[in-house]
């Protein structure tokens, strides 16, 4: 098990548009499991392999209160949709961001689970804003998108900043 690094908003790799999964092999279950290890350590309750650099179309999520019910969908794909709903989301690539952003209250989804065997899932609430938010970073799109222009410029202004800040000191800071 290992701890991935997480990319952070604005970083052009979060656009890419991940592809299919051809075969759930012992290389995508060995991802599954360092994705699962990074996001309860964030912790969180859903990531997508695109947060990863890891451009397949692979997401986890865990709702659950105990962090223990790991749920894994491997080619999601929405398949019907129904009502809408507001709910203010964060994301472990845009840290320190909560923001509302209206989706579908309620999604049918299909997908291959950890196993490679197809399902189909009802979800409504908080888990279907989930598997809403993490397909969409599948499709290269972050949740500041939603957000109108000048808060979605002044968090890209945020993100940067604490980026600059994060550097690590230069040398010549330390001898003055
Ligand atoms: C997506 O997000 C989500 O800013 C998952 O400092 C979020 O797990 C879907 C997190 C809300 C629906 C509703 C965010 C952790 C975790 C932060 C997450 C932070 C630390 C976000
Ligand atoms: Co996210």
């Amino acid at each position: 098990m290992a701890i991935l690094n997480i990319l952070n908003y604005p970083d052009p790799r979060l656009h890419t548009v991940a592809k299919p999964v051809i075969e759930v092999d012992a290389k995508i279950r060995q991802l599954i499991n360092d994705m699962a290890e990074t996001m309860y350590d964030a912790p969180g309750i859903g990531l997508a392999a695109t947060q990863v650099n890891a451009h397949i179309q692979l997401l986890i999520i865990d709702t659950s209160e105990t962090k223990d019910k790991l749920q894994v969908f491997i080619n999601p794909k929405i398949i019907a949709s129904s009502g809408e709903q507001d709910y203010e989301e964060g994301c472990l690539s845009v840290p320190g961001i909560y923001e509302n952003v209206t989706r579908a209250e309620k999604v049918t989804v299909e997908a291959l689970n950890h196993e490679g065997q197809k399902f189909t899932l009802k979800a409504h609430g908080l888990l279907s804003v989930c598997i809403q938010h993490e397909i969409d970073h599948l499709l290269g799109r972050v949740f500041v998108e939603y957000l109108s222009p000048l808060k979605r410029n002044r968090i890209k202004s945020k993100m940067l900043k604490q980026l600059r800040d994060n550097e690590p000191t230069k040398q010549h800071h330390n001898n003055i």
